[in-house]
């Protein structure tokens, strides 16, 4: 039996990619998880049905759309966008599915409906093709129970916009096959999505959430209105619960959601019955607010962390998901701007404690805490953490910031360590990134505008930040790089202190720290030219022009020691150079070295962005004097050092600025 992982791309599962993918029901969400799967997987052949023909057209169409939009935006080329709109059909027809090795159902939310629909699919489609159902509330057990072939069935709820969204709860329900479950997560995350699993309870994990915060925010329009309440929820998500629900006409969904709920979990879920009689809301749009008074604003404010906080004590001690799934589903599907749990943490226990009695007492029979608060506090939120023979893989997993460092990261990573480093069952460590696409994209740039401006800070902040670093080149057991892409900044520093590095084969890593008017400051200036002398004109260019460094050269380099085809392999082969180093692994050179001289170039990177002058004379100012120092530790104190130069110049402040504004820095007005 194959149980998951919590990396889906950890293992590889016996069935392939899918060939022909069905989607029942030609209305908002159908085609557009159709047109998801069809943009990062272009062979797919995916069919539609629909009891309307309009229907099915106006899917089409808006597929075309979708489409053409995307190479007006550069996100696609026109081949691209050729392939993602062939081998797309309509029908009306069951019997166009017959070939179909995966079915997913997005009709009407009814129970009867759906199972007659799986009684069509089941009685055309092989005994082994996946069927799933994107219902948001309908527990599985319900839906397949009358399924001939219920293990290879199960939901998987999609969010809107469902072709851009990347989250989806993947039911783990006793009927399925666990090699189903796997086999989805390892789909989803391959194609860009991040697959979030959970136990078989009417509405899920993040419908409990989202389902509630509406349905509190309806029983406070006695107190406000609907454009005072999302005001108010401002404070916590992009847009208010009223305007979402006019946007998804969800009026009807949360009195059959709540009403499901509360006919199983008891009457405090009972949907406020003003939901029957209003289509739509009048309130604000997102980033609009009215003014609030301040005590009913108080109690807005309490009532709606309050549902929030309930829910999701109520969702971790069930074990309905993850506590750290639901802070990331929360951001990515639903829109908050930070996790229940990360909330929990920014407040003084105190008040949430108040926040909770209050909605006790005002709502009565909500869910509350069964232990400590600070007990649902202990969890990794930015690190996965899988056992693998003995070999312990941690992943980064930041998807919405390509896998980004930031500090409760990096403090993440060590923790993990240091809790398993003296574990005689432990051989060694294996890190690697989330997803298909990047192992880490550098530091969160999103932080760095409070580290400009004050020299000795950004020095010390430097050192803080090389608590890891340092912390892996004194370490005993070994820890691997799995390189699963790119490898960015500081994820690449990371990567170098790493005791060995295998990567995939169309990996690749670099140095753009010049380009947004920093330097490398927590070891790239230092540590690849005492660990591969061999390499340093490429370790040059890759400083000074942000020149890529492809897997394949970095193998013929021998940066690293072995590449992979694919994500499986990867870790087969990291969790083997980890079994290989048990016997002890090689140190950074702690004596000077020798470098090649700096060739003259124009203060252009490799893309032909114009480069700071004053950035670049710090950057070979900081390499040439770390290359002489003694010690490893002083070459690393010299990198510091020249970071807090660089965070004191105008180049630094233009680049770290442009990057937010999503525009070129031009490093010609401030030299
Ligand atoms: N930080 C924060 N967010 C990032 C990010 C990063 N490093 N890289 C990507 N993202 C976010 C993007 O902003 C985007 O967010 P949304 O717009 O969706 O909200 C999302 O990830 C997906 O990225 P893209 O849409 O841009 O994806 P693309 O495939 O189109 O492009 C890209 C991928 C990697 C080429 C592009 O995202 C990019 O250029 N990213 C920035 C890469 C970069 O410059 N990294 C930082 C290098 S500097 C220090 C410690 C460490 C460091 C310095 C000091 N001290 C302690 C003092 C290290 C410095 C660095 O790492």
């Amino acid at each position: 039996m194959q149980e998951a992982l919590n990396n889906p791309l950890l293992q590889r599962p016996a069935r392939s990619m899918p060939r022909h993918l069905a989607v029942i029901g030609a209305g908002s969400i159908g085609p557009d998880i159709g047109y998801y799967l069809k943009s990062a997987l272009p062979e797919l052949k995916l069919t539609i049905i629909d009891i309307s023909q309009a229907a099915i057209d106006a899917a089409l169409v808006r597929f075309a759309e979708y489409a053409r939009k995307a190479v007006a935006k550069g996100k696609m080329n026109p081949q691209q966008a050729a392939a993602v709109t062939q081998q797309v059909h309509g029908s009306t027809d069951y019997d166009a599915i017959k070939d179909c090795d995966w079915v997913i159902e997005a009709a009407t939310e009814n129970l009867d409906l759906k199972r007659r629909i799986f009684a069509q699919v089941e009685a055309r489609v092989a005994s082994d093709a996946v069927i799933t159902s994107n219902t948001s509330s309908l527990p599985a057990e319900r839906i397949f129970s009358e399924l001939r072939h219920k293990e290879r069935a199960t939901v998987t709820h999609f969010f809107a916009p469902a072709w851009r969204n990347p989250a989806v709860e993947v039911i783990a329900w006793s009927g399925a096959a666990p090699e189903l479950v796997v086999w989805l997560r390892w789909v989803f995350c391959n194609t860009g999505k991040v697959p979030l699993t959970t136990t078989d309870v009417p509405c899920f994990m993040l419908d409990r959430i989202f389902d509630n915060w509406c349905n509190e925010a309806a029983m406070l329009l006695e107190r406000a209105s609907a454009a005072e309440i999302d005001s108010v929820a401002s404070e916590f998500v992009h847009a208010g619960p009223f305007f979402v629900l006019n946007l998804a006409r969800g009026n009807p969904i949360i009195t059959e959601t709540n009403t499901l709920q509360a006919d199983e979990e008891g009457d405090h879920y009972r949907p406020a019955p003003i939901f029957k009689s209003v289509e739509n809301w009048l309130t604000v749009a997102p980033g609009k607010r009215v003014e609030v008074p301040a005590a009913a604003a108080g109690a807005i404010r309490d009532r709606l962390l309050g549902i929030l906080l309930s829910q999701t004590v109520d969702i971790v001690d069930r074990a309905i998901g993850s506590a750290a799934d639901l802070d990331l589903g929360c951001c990515t599907a639903l829109g908050f701007k930070s996790g229940p749990l990360a909330l929990l943490r920014q407040m003084p226990e105190a008040q949430a404690q108040r926040i909770l009695d209050r909605l006790a007492h005002e709502r009565a029979g909500m869910p509350m805490p069964r232990k400590p608060l600070a007990d649902y506090l202990r969890f990794e939120r930015h690190v996965l953490v899988d056992d693998l023979d003995g070999v312990k893989v941690i992943t980064l997993r930041r998807p919405e910031a390509l896998n980004a460092l930031h500090d409760e990261m990096t403090d993440e990573i060590l923790a993990v360590i240091r809790r398993y480093e003296n574990d005689p069952a432990v051989a060694g460590f294996v890190i690697t990134g989330y997803g298909p696409k990047a192992f880490c994209a550098g530091a969160d740039i999103g932080r760095f505008p409070s580290m400009l401006g004050d020299k000795g800070a950004a020095a010390q902040y430097s050192r803080d930040c090389s608590r890891l670093l340092v912390h892996l080149d004194a370490m005993q057991k070994p820890v691997v790089a799995a390189i699963n892409g790119m490898a960015l900044g500081g994820g690449f520093e990371l990567a170098m202190r790493c005791h060995a590095l295998v990567a995939l084969e169309q990996s690749w890593m670099q140095l753009p720290e010049v380009s947004l008017g920093i330097l490398p400051g927590i070891g790239a200036m230092v540590v690849p030219y005492r660990r591969w002398p061999q390499a340093a004109s490429t370790f040059h260019g890759m400083l000074r022009r942000c020149d890529k460094l492809k897997a394949k050269q970095a193998l013929a380099l021998g940066v690293v020691d072995a590449l992979a085809k694919d994500s499986s392999e990867l870790i087969t082969l990291a969790v083997a150079r980890v079994q290989a180093l048990a016997q002890g692994h090689a140190r950074i050179a702690d004596a000077p070295v020798a470098l090649p001289a700096f060739e003259p170039m124009d203060a252009k990177a490799a893309s032909g962005m114009a480069l700071s002058p004053t950035t670049l004379a710090l950057l070979e100012g900081a390499v040439q004097k770390a290359a002489q120092a003694p010690t490893l530790a002083a070459a690393l104190e010299i990198g510091y050092l020249a970071f807090g130069d660089s965070a004191c110049t105008a180049a630094a402040r233009e680049g770290i600025a442009a990057f937010g504004e999503r525009r070129a820095p031009d490093f010609a007005a401030v030299g």
